[in-house]
Order: structure tokens, then C-alpha cells, then sequence
């Protein structure tokens, strides 16, 4: 016999139009799906056989492919299972999938341009470094931490989502878009930017989803939560200042790289309704080159923008919070 009083199961409603934005990044996510294979990737090969830091590059995708590996299993899977919206809950599942192509095109781009031994090497180094295992420990240490009864705890794996996305990712992104933008290895900085297209749909929605939760806390919560998170973006980003030493040490290329990074901490800030924390400095024009303009996402998102800004948060104050660039 079935037990009527048992919990009672609610079905995911599509004809409730209680929140517009969700089906616009339903929609908008599944409009601008792709698989890697559609893209030559080995017409790299000849480049990369001549390609004086394939070294790094490595280093950089695999370091990409952890990312993308927690985003899937860990990130997008635990803030799903504790969203209570049906919806929403059903489009974190499909950004999930998302992640899983990603963390696959890596693979993908391996596959092509390297012999197995050099790729088993890669994925070594994964595990023994450092910077990365920090970040990647860091960031789903939060996402573990959701607790169903506390809100606060679904806020932070949210903000911890934006940081992960719209953040730390670039530092690898970097490479692949400069090189691109030059004309190097240029299939491969496709993928990339197919990858980036994708990124920029789940920080703005999983950063709007964010603002609303934060709009019903107190201003107390409100206040402590603010102080979590800029101390976390700190720390994440006093690791990603050394991760990008060490990794682009050989390539000259660190100066730049840390530029781009704070621009995107910065969008990453934006994402979630917060001020920015960082100067506004150019960022390498040859990276920007590198991102594909054909789709229509980035604008897409900048047309919308004030759309999303639903929550304003108390600023923080320069003197809030000290630090050397
Ligand atoms: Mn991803
Ligand atoms: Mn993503």
C-alpha cells in the first residue's frame, strides 16, 4: 500500500510563468548548444608541433579541466539538488550537462594534438599542483556545505558558482585566446571560446539567482555575508596571482594575465550585485580579438544587463579592505 503520508512530491510546472528569467536561460543555453567534434581541431597539428610553450598550454587545459570536472559533479549537481524552485532546479541540471561538454572538450583538444603518455603527464600534474588543488578545495568545500535549512549556506555555493565561472577560469582561458587571437592554434581557442559563451549564460543566471536570495536576508546577514565574500574573492585571488606566476613564468605572459583576471573578478563581483573591487585597467586587446564574435550571447547579456540588476548591496569602501595588485 502506498503511504499517502508520506511526503508529498510537487511536479516541476512550466505553465507557471513565475519567474520569466529562468526560461530565458533555459532557452538561451540550449539555443547555442555544441559538441567539440564540430570543430578541427586538428588543423592545430601542424602549429603545434612547432609550438614553443606546448608545455604550458597543457598545463593550462588540464588545469581548466579540474575546473569544469567540480563544476559538473560537485557545483552545478548541489546547487540543483538544494534550489527549491522546480524550474530553476531543472535549469542548473541542464548547465550541469554543459559542464560535462566542457570538461570533455578538453579532452578532445588532448586527444588531437598529444601522444598518451604526455596527456597521463598532464593529468598528473593536476593532482600535485598546488595552486590548483587549492582553489578546487576551496571552491567545493562551499559546495558541500549547503545545508537545506540555512539559505545562507545555498547564497554561498551560489557565490562560490560565480567566482569558479566567472573568475578563476580565465586565467586559463587567457592562453588559448591570445594565441588564437594571433592566429595560433586557433581551432582549439574555438573550443575555448564556445566554452567562455557558455560560462557567460551560467554567471549571469547563476549570479541573478544569487541577488534574489540575498534580497531576503536581513541587513545584518546581508552585511556579514558581503564581508564572506569579498575575503573569499581575496583569497581565491592571492592564489591565482601564484597559479598564474608559476604557470605562465616561462611565456613572459603573468603581467598580463593578472590584468584579465581582475577584469573578470570584477564581472564576477557584478554578476552577484556587488562593487567592483579593482581598479579598471586595459586588458590585452589580443585576447578580446580571440573571443568569437559570431554568437550573439555577450551582447545578449550587455543589452539585458540592467535587467539583472535586481538587488543594490550596501558598498564596501576601498578602506574595507587592503591589497596589492
Ligand atoms: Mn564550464
Ligand atoms: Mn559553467
Amino acid at each position: 500500500m502506498l503511504d499517502l503520508k508520506a511526503k508529498s512530491f510537487e511536479a516541476v510546472n512550466w505553465n507557471r510563468n513565475q519567474q520569466e528569467l529562468t526560461k530565458v536561460f533555459w532557452d538561451q543555453q540550449w539555443k547555442q548548444i555544441w559538441f567539440p567534434e564540430e570543430i578541427a581541431v586538428s588543423k592545430d597539428i601542424k602549429q603545434w608541433t612547432e609550438f614553443a610553450h606546448q608545455d604550458t598550454y597543457k598545463k593550462v587545459l588540464g588545469g581548466l579541466t579540474l575546473l569544469d570536472t567540480i563544476q559538473t559533479n560537485i557545483g552545478m549537481n548541489e546547487i540543483a539538488r538544494f534550489t527549491p524552485d522546480l524550474q530553476e532546479k531543472a535549469l542548473f541540471t541542464v548547465f550541469a550537462s554543459f559542464e560535462a561538454i566542457h570538461a570533455k572538450s578538453y579532452s578532445y583538444i588532448f586527444t588531437t594534438l598529444c601522444t598518451n603518455s604526455e596527456i597521463d603527464a598532464v593529468f598528473e600534474w593536476i593532482k600535485r599542483n598546488e595552486y590548483l588543488q587549492y582553489k578546487a578545495n576551496k571552491i567545493s568545500d562551499v559546495y558541500r556545505s549547503i545545508n537545506e535549512h540555512d539559505a545562507e549556506s545555498l547564497w554561498k555555493a551560489m557565490f562560490a558558482s560565480v567566482m569558479l565561472e566567472s573568475f578563476l577560469f580565465y586565467s586559463g582561458f587567457f592562453f588559448p585566446l591570445y594565441l588564437g587571437g594571433q592566429g595560433t592554434l586557433r581551432n582549439s581557442a574555438e573550443v575555448i571560446s564556445l566554452i567562455l559563451r557558455d560560462e557567460s549564460i551560467h554567471g549571469v543566471a547563476t549570479g541573478f539567482f544569487a541577488q534574489q536570495r540575498f534580497q531576503s536576508f536581513t541587513p545584518e546577514q546581508k552585511e556579514k555575508l558581503t564581508v564572506w565574500g569579498y575575503e573569499f574573492l581575496l583569497d581565491l585571488y592571492h592564489n591565482e596571482v601564484a597559479y598564474t606566476n608559476d604557470l605562465y613564468a616561462e611565456t613572459g605572459l603573468s603581467p598580463d594575465v593578472k590584468s584579465y583576471v581582475r577584469f573578470n573578478a570584477n564581472k564576477a563581483l557584478m554578476n552577484l550585485g556587488f562593487d567592483v573591487m579593482f581598479p579598471d585597467e586595459e586588458v590585452n586587446p589580443i585576447v578580446m580579438n580571440g573571443i568569437r564574435n559570431e554568437g550573439s550571447t555577450y551582447d545578449f547579456f550587455s543589452q539585458k544587463g540592467s535587467t539583472y540588476a535586481v538587488a543594490k548591496v550596501a558598498p564596501i569602501t576601498d578602506e574595507t579592505f587592503s591589497f596589492d595588485f
